[in-house]
């Protein structure tokens, strides 16, 4: 494994807690400990996540050094969008890795959106993103999301195969993608990705066993691990759930 990686690791599996979503999807989403960015960093802490996911404002103002010291990596997204775009999604960058690296990230986010009539743009965006990073020894996360008018519903699953092998040549070190349906083509996913590593995206809240039954089938189709937001802390006791996933994947 790439040592840039290592903090993110333990037992060759990453649990990363995303918390981007005040900017992604408004103050609809930020439910339970959601509504308290202090809570989550405490949560991420002491439920020994190997990473916290958040947009630079959050980590200027939550994410100190005292953190970083109890071991809580830290990778800042560098781009995003609101919800309130109707045209073909684009995600501008809003941080530089320089800064990231400076509020004390190891690594750095990147969505790409495949198949929009923008992912030109973001190409490009991303290609100096992941040549800064690696320039500077931090680690480079994508969010390939395929999305855009011509990303149907048939052709997703497929679409999350090209995003795979396109996070690999465009040199993405994790490759967060969204559960692609099967566990068939969970593995696909896996082998596609060569040294690159999938990490799966927790989706919207569902049932807890349902949610667990996602994380044990991805384990067992070979995902490195997980970066989940909703379907942790929008739950009643967080903690509980974290446990229970911890299980699946170190136990
Ligand atoms: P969840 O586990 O809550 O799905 O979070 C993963 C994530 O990728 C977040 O980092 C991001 O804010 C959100 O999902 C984006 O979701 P979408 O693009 O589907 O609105």
């Amino acid at each position: 494994m790439k040592n840039t990686l290592k903090p993110f690791f333990k037992n060759n599996k990453a649990l990363f807690l995303a918390y981007d979503h005040g900017f992604e999807h408004g103050p609809k989403d930020l439910i339970g400990l959601g509504t308290r960015p202090e809570a989550i960093v405490d949560l991420a802490l002491r439920g020994g996540y190997t990473g916290l996911i958040l947009q630079k404002g959050l980590a200027e103002h939550y994410y100190s050094r005292k953190v970083q010291t109890k071991q809580l990596s830290l990778i800042i997204k560098l781009n995003g969008k609101t919800n309130l775009l109707t045209e073909e999604p684009y995600a501008a960058l809003n941080c530089s890795v320089a800064y990231a690296k400076k509020l004390g990230a190891q690594a750095v986010g990147y969505t790409i959106y495949l198949g929009s009539e923008k992912e030109a743009q973001m190409f490009e965006d991303f290609g100096k993103v992941e040549e800064e990073a690696h320039r500077l020894g931090l680690a480079v996360m994508v969010w390939m999301y395929p999305r855009g008018k011509k990303v149907t519903p048939e052709l997703l699953p497929q679409l999350t195969l090209y995003g795979v092998r396109l996070g690999l040549e465009l040199g993405a070190d994790l490759i967060k993608i969204k559960d692609p349906g099967s566990f068939e083509l969970l593995k696909q996913t896996v082998e596609l990705a060569g040294d690159s590593k999938i990490i799966l995206s927790g989706g919207e809240k569902i049932a807890e066993e349902e949610f667990l039954d996602l994380v044990r089938k991805s384990v067992k189709a070979g995902v490195a691990g997980l970066a989940v937001g909703r379907n942790i802390w929008q739950r009643e006791n967080p903690f509980v759930i974290t446990e229970e996933i911890k299980k699946i994947l170190w136990n």
